[in-house]
């Protein structure tokens, strides 16, 4: 049994109360934390707290850009505790960038950390250019620092350090070669946008390239993350999904994953011992009345979650052992 620890971050970037805000109590309402028992000891550890999201954007062009940085800080420090400790953090969303925090805790703990990440979008518009100003179209391209960090508050990127305008250190939470990108398809709105697209700098495979694939590419991705770093986190944003298997998310698209590919790629990554933790994003219970959305996903967290083995304990000395 391992010990999973059930971390709300109820943030929503657009700067609402509303929405993907909500997900971390429907999610709970539907079962969540009981569905995690059945196999794994459990703790709910609560929500993290964080400022009032003021629908306005900053300096960088994102929204509530004060929000966002102390849900960061927020969720880096319950991740950083959880880890620490040798619990397996299941957080849970709000939307994408919750995973700043938890790759700022995982480097915090672990020294380094690399990232599975499985989206719909590949989440790196330059905040400036983003048609919604949400940091949830952003957070991938600000992990690996090929945006405009320099505009960003502190504390969006942890640990960072502003000096002449630029990041200074300790440099990007996230390397290219230890990162991952399955199941994006929205390849077509950045060229129309002339956003650069992650596809060539990193591992990369679009919803298509895992059609009849899965397990073999899944595999390959989750070496090719393992090969760069010891320890990975692993984020999932529910819209990597078709829209036939989960509606109530905020920017559908054609294409997309069914439940059993998704399945099969979340229990390919938490079977593998430096897989750290997982989270999980998107959802939004506003569009979702009668709850059986929530109700699929908890089931999916729940077979998911019947593949994680015990977890690794940090060895003495390695990581900064920060904060
Ligand atoms: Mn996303």
């Amino acid at each position: 049994m391992t010990r999973v620890e059930v971390v709300g971050a109820g943030f929503n970037s657009a700067g609402r109360g509303d929405g993907v805000a909500r997900a971390p109590q429907a999610l709970r309402r539907a079962g969540l934390v009981a569905a995690v028992s059945a196999r794994h000891d459990v703790e709910d550890a609560g929500d993290v707290a964080f400022g009032v999201p003021v629908p306005e954007r900053g300096r960088s062009g994102l929204l509530a850009e004060e929000a966002l940085a102390s849900m960061v800080g927020g969720v880096r420090r319950r991740v950083a505790e959880i880890l620490a400790g040798g619990g397996f953090p299941l957080l849970v969303g709000g939307d994408c960038p919750v995973l700043l925090g938890a790759l700022a805790a995982c480097r915090d703990v672990h020294g380094s950390a690399g990232l599975l990440f499985v989206d719909g979008h590949e989440d790196a518009w330059p905040p400036a250019v983003s048609t919604t100003g949400e940091a949830a179209d952003c957070e991938l391209g600000l992990a690996l620092g090929v945006t405009a960090t320099g505009v960003l508050p502190t504390g969006v990127l942890p640990g960072g350090v502003l000096a002449g305008g630029v990041l200074a250190e300790p440099g990007p939470l996230l390397r290219a070669e230890a990162t991952a990108l399955l199941g994006p398809r929205d390849g077509a709105e950045l060229l129309a946008h002339g956003v650069a697209s992650l596809r060539e700098s990193l591992w990369f495979a679009t919803d298509r390239d895992l059609t009849g694939r899965v397990a073999e590419k899944t595999a390959d991705a989750v070496a090719t993350v393992e090969g760069a770093a010891a320890r990975w986190w692993l984020h999932v944003d529910l819209d990597v999904l078709a829209t036939d298997q989960l509606a109530a998310v905020d920017y559908p698209q054609p294409g997309g994953l069914t439940w059993a590919e998704l399945t099969e790629i979340t229990a390919t990554a938490l079977r593998r011992p430096g897989c750290a933790g997982w989270s999980l994003a998107i959802y939004n219970p506003d569009l979702d009345e009668d709850g059986h959305e929530a109700a699929r996903i908890v089931r999916y967290v729940e077979d998911a979650l019947s593949c994680l083995g015990p977890r690794p304990q940090a060895p003495a000395g390695e990581g900064t052992g920060r904060p």
